[in-house]
């Protein structure tokens, strides 16, 4: 069997996923148009045409506006069946979901709003589909640390519903140390840390999000590649990275797919997998990330076998659920 074949039908994990990067614009019409609110779009493809970013603030400004539709329970359900849907084609067997209570809580939806809405969605998913899935709460890093405060109490009366909490949106300037203390209070309420570093940002970043946040695992983290200590020492440490190979092209992270660091970052000795980020917004779900770095990079099936497995060993799955499907 060829990697390409190996990797269509292969059960496989997801870890780095925006429920809100997943929301494609046919949804996004409809949604609009049951709830009466307006897109700046006049049309479907006149939004995909919109889809052209230099640079990660450039895409949040319009996953923000996308996200700005979503106003009921039913909104979030039909987000995020709409994915999983993607993950029984794809055979994506279990998935760890980031979402961003902040988009929604800032625009006065609750937040009981938004998590029931997924958490049906789950339970759906799993009964029909038999995926299994779990939650990241994400603090938006561009607010203040007395805002992700408030989420992280939004978020205790649904504590056995979410995993991990994370931190994403605009990198640059708003550093892991902003939120040190609200991701030591996280822990102390059970949730697993993880955290956008080293995306867009410096290798400084990635070294405070283990130093300061603790953090389980690394989103991203291309960015270790400018200091070979700090590579040494993730190798060291095991510590894995979720990378996301067709959002950093989208996003001009990696100029061309062809140049993209996943070989390189597997040859050192790192443990990376391969996630799609936002779908919607990048081009394509898992498989087509996984295709696309197949065919760019050259990866035999040993490495591709090596990244499959890896997406279940650094998933936060119990052991005894981990070996079901390694
Ligand atoms: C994100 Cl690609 C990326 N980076 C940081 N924050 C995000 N939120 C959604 N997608
Ligand atoms: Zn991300």
């Amino acid at each position: 069997m060829n990697a390409l074949e190996y990797i269509k039908k292969v059960p496989k994990a997801e870890l780095h996923l925006h429920i809100e990067g997943s929301f494609e614009p046919e949804l996004m019409f409809e949604i609009a148009q049951r709830n009466k609110i307006e897109i700046p779009y006049s049309s479907i493809g006149e939004l995909k045409k919109a889809y052209q970013f230099g640079n990660l603030q450039d895409f949040l400004d319009i996953y923000y506006a996308g996200a700005n539709v979503l106003i009921h329970e039913q909104d979030f359900y039909d987000l995020t069946m709409a994915y999983f849907k993607h993950c029984a084609e794809e055979n994506i067997v279990h998935t760890e979901i980031m979402f961003d209570p902040q988009t929604h809580t800032k625009r006065g939806v609750a937040f009981s709003t938004v998590i029931n809405g997924m958490q049906r969605a789950r339970e759906d998913a799993e009964r029909q589909s038999g995926i299994s899935s779990l939650l990241i709460m994400s603090y938006l890093r561009h607010l203040s640390e007395e805002d992700a405060f408030e989420t992280l109490q939004q978020s205790l009366p649904f504590r056995h519903l979410i995993k991990s909490v994370g931190l994403d949106s605009s990198e640059k300037g708003n550093p892991p140390s902003k939120f040190q203390k609200v991701f030591e209070a996280s822990v102390k309420e059970g949730y697993i840390p993880v955290a956008h570093a080293g995306e867009e940002g410096p290798a400084e970043y990635i070294y405070e999000a283990l130093d300061l946040l603790k953090v389980a695992r690394i989103d991203h983290g291309n960015n270790c590649l400018t200091d070979p200590k700090l590579v040494e020492r993730l190798v060291e440490e095991k510590m894995a990275l979720t990378v996301c190979p067709l959002s950093n092209t989208a996003l001009r992270n990696v100029d061309d797919i062809k140049n993209h660091p996943l070989k390189k970052m597997l040859d050192l000795g790192l443990q990376v997998t391969v996630n799609s980020d936002d779908p919607a917004y990048f081009g394509g779900y898992l498989t087509q990330n996984y295709i696309s770095c197949i065919e760019a990079l050259n990866l035999s099936l040993e490495q591709v076998k090596q990244l499959v497995l890896n997406s279940f060993q650094y998933s936060f799955l119990p052991e005894e659920m981990k070996e079901k499907f390694i």
